[in-house]
């Protein structure tokens, strides 16, 4: 339908960005799949020499479907191009990810990257971040005083659920839990960043602040590139 095809323009747009060489990160979530599988058809046609890391085992595992050739995390590594979704953007690139749960090393190769590029359909593009409900990753042994502290935050926190087994937690690729945190609006994303980074035991929250470099936000047949 009319967001899978906007998913799909924005994905392959996004090969624009990828030159032969160049050592990329896969990003996680729908869209982030669709540039995936285009990617793999592409290297397997022999039109790019790349390598890549993944943002989660779910995009590796695809990643590997699809033939790219993957790597393991080394000393030194920096990314030349990471591409990855988004669950809200505003027109100053904040995003809000996580809502599939691959924040925490999403986070990792969007800080390891020299240019972080988003994808995202006309849904994702807001005036103010915060009606998607904000992810948080959480050591288990903290989550009570987690839930207290964003709940004095206006935050409304909520464990996230398995979908496969919904009477038990969501667990991460590393084994913590999810917080979903309904916010409603987020009027000062820097500073709730700040905040959370204070809580002992959270992981990861979803704020991507000044790492996109670009975003590709499809509206109809048209992509356009957002730039901070
Ligand atoms: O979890 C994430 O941040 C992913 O990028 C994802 O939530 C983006 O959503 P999508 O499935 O609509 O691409």
């Amino acid at each position: 339908q009319q967001l899978k095809h906007e998913k799909q323009l924005a994905a392959e747009a996004a090969l624009r960005w990828v030159r032969s060489g160049m050592l990329l990160g896969l990003g996680s979530g729908s869209t982030a799949a669709l540039f995936i599988s285009q990617l793999g058809a592409a290297v397997r046609a022999g039109q790019y020499q790349i390598q890549a890391v993944a943002t989660s085992l779910a995009s590796e595992a695809l990643a590997r479907e699809a033939g790219i050739p993957l790597v393991e995390p080394r000393r030194g590594m920096r990314l030349d191009l990471t591409v990855d979704g988004a669950d809200e953007l505003n027109t100053e690139l904040q995003l809000v990810k996580g809502g599939g749960g691959a924040l925490l090393r999403e986070k990792v190769l969007a800080t390891a990257a020299d240019y972080l590029l988003i994808l995202a359909d006309s849904t994702k593009l807001v005036p103010q971040l915060g009606r998607f409900p904000l992810p948080l990753e959480v050591v288990p042994f903290a989550l009570p005083w987690i839930l207290d502290a964003v709940a004095e935050l206006e935050g409304k926190p909520v464990v996230r659920m398995s979908r496969q087994q919904p009477t038990e937690p969501a667990r991460t690729d590393q084994g913590n839990l999810l917080v979903d945190c309904h916010f409603q609006s987020i009027p000062d994303a820097t500073s709730l960043a700040r905040h959370l980074q204070q809580i002992p035991g959270l992981v990861e929250h979803g704020l991507f602040l000044g790492l996109a470099r670009a975003a590709l936000v499809a509206q109809g047949e048209q992509v356009l590139v957002y730039t901070p």
